[in-house]
């Protein structure tokens, strides 16, 4: 193992996901720390792995009832090489410095690909909108917001939403930050739409992602008319995927949140997609619903106790993993390969193992990393800080292209860094080989900063 990593272990041994995002992207690049020796002898690897700033707070807030919480909160500033910080809040119970810092970093190399200037950062909390009222939530939103926004700034560090942030946390947090900077300025993406958000911020992660996977599948003469897909998940990613999987022909059959999934041979429509997106993002229902409306469908419930995942284990042409990390398995990967998926494109952050990832590129499937796969979000999130700036706002079909055209653009770059480091159409090396070279390129230009 490199020295890297064996001090990285040293240093934080209870941060798994983290070491985890790291080990991929070091083994992904050792040829080109091969090819250029000034990047060793300038310790960017060490530089790269250490975030520029982490910042950790409480956030206490009052329930309907009058009782007070205490949760943590925590901005992971990693790297401004490129451009501002810039990267979601996570709001989850599992959150913890080891995931948003395995996020951080992804974000890093997922940003310099997107053709913007945009830094890397994460943050969130481990509060747990889940089961709270629209009051609790803007309490806490208020309360985050009450020490975050010390931090951040339209040139400094520019937060979105990820899991369990969506529009209306967007909206809370963003009302905060209004009020106590007395300022109204672009801080936060994935503001609606009436106030500053851009049109295809919600669409863009799940489009992008598909988007990504046609541009995969045409290099091998291909597309997604008529496939069939497995889509885990149930947010905001997840439906995107589902509404432009059907846009381009494809049939979507299964769904999932953490309680476990749906299995819809006859596939999800866009009538049954609406039904979700009101029961996911208006009535904040859980998937298991689906089934009392479409009777045709069968409901598992998810069992932690089981090797593999029963979500992966259906016949398939294409998977879309759109939940949350480490979702599938060696166990699981078997599985697709065995029921005839051949291609994973990560909708999510990190949701395939080590072991996963290898039996995919060994059985040469086409396999795009969450890093360039799922870039769309955060590209559009680029997109909307542009907007903010010049104070208008651009037409749909405008940023929809601009969103195909970046796509396109970091499959081309992931395909042109894997044929120059003897791997062509690896789009895993592609991407951590193209990402890495555009920040540390520019850290040196900067000097030891
Ligand atoms: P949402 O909160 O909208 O949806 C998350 C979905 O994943 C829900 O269905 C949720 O189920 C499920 N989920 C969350 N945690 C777990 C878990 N531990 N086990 C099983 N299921 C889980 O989030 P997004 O759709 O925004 O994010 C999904 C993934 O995409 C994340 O990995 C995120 O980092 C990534 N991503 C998001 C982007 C964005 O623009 N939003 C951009 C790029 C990547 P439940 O409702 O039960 O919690
Ligand atoms: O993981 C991601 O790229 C996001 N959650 C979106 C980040 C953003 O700033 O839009």
């Amino acid at each position: 193992m490199p020295d890297i990593l064996k001090s990285i272990e040293a240093r934080d041994p209870a941060e798994k996901e983290f070491q985890q995002a790291v080990h991929e992207v070091i083994e992904s690049v050792k040829p080109v720390l091969d090819r250029n020796p000034e990047y060793r002898h300038s310790a960017v690897l060490e530089r790269i792995t250490e975030p520029e700033r982490v910042i950790m707070f409480r956030v206490p807030w009052m329930d309907d009832q009058g009782k007070t919480h205490v949760n943590r909160g925590y901005r992971i500033e990693m790297n401004s090489a490129i451009g501002p910080y810039k990267g979601g809040l996570r709001f989850h119970p599992s959150v913890n410095l080891s995931i948003l810092k395995f996020l951080a970093f992804e974000q890093v190399f997922k940003n310099a690909l997107t053709t913007l200037s945009m830094g890397g950062g994460k943050g969130g909390s481990d509060f747990d909108p889940k089961g709270k009222s629209d009051n609790e939530v803007m309490r806490f939103c208020q309360g985050f917001m009450a020490e975050l926004f010390r931090h951040i700034g339209p040139n400094t560090d520019v937060p979105a939403g990820d899991i369990g942030v969506g529009a209306r946390e967007i909206g809370f947090l963003f009302g905060m930050y209004k009020k106590l900077r007395n300022e109204f300025t672009g801080v936060l993406t994935g503001k609606s739409l009436g106030w500053g958000g851009s049109l295809i911020r919600p669409e863009a992660t799940g489009y992008g992602a598909v988007y990504f996977a046609s541009e995969m599948l045409a290099t091998r003469d291909d597309s997604l008319e008529g496939k069939t897909c497995l889509v885990s998940g149930s947010g905001n990613v997840a439906q995107y995927t589902v509404e432009k999987i059907i846009d381009l022909g494809g049939k979507v059959v299964t769904l999932s949140d953490s309680s476990g999934y749906i299995f819809d041979e006859s596939g999800i429509d866009r009538g049954k997609l609406d039904y979700v997106k009101r029961l996911k993002n208006l009535r904040r229902g859980r998937i298991s619903e689906y089934i009392d409306k479409y009777s045709a469908a069968v409901y598992t419930e998810a069992d932690s106790t089981l090797e593999n995942n029963p979500l992966w284990d259906h016949a398939a042409d294409c998977a879309f993993p759109s939940a949350t990390q480490n979702e599938i398995n060696g166990k699981d990967a078997d599985n697709l390969i065995r029921n005839g998926v051949s291609l994973v494109c990560e909708g999510a952050n990190m949701p395939c193992t080590p072991g996963a990832i290898d039996r995919f590129l060994d059985k040469k499937i086409l396999y795009a990393p969450g890093k360039a796969a799922n870039a769309g979000g955060v590209a559009v999130s680029g997109l909307e800080m542009a907007q903010n700036s010049m104070r208008l706002n651009w037409p749909r079909e405008e940023v929809d292209e601009r969103l195909q055209i970046i796509m396109r653009s970091i499959h081309q770059t992931c395909l042109d860094a894997s044929a120059e480091y003897g791997d062509p159409g690896n789009y895993f090396i592609g991407a951590n080989i193209a990402g890495f070279v555009k920040v540390v390129n520019a850290m040196l230009d900067q000097g030891l900063v």
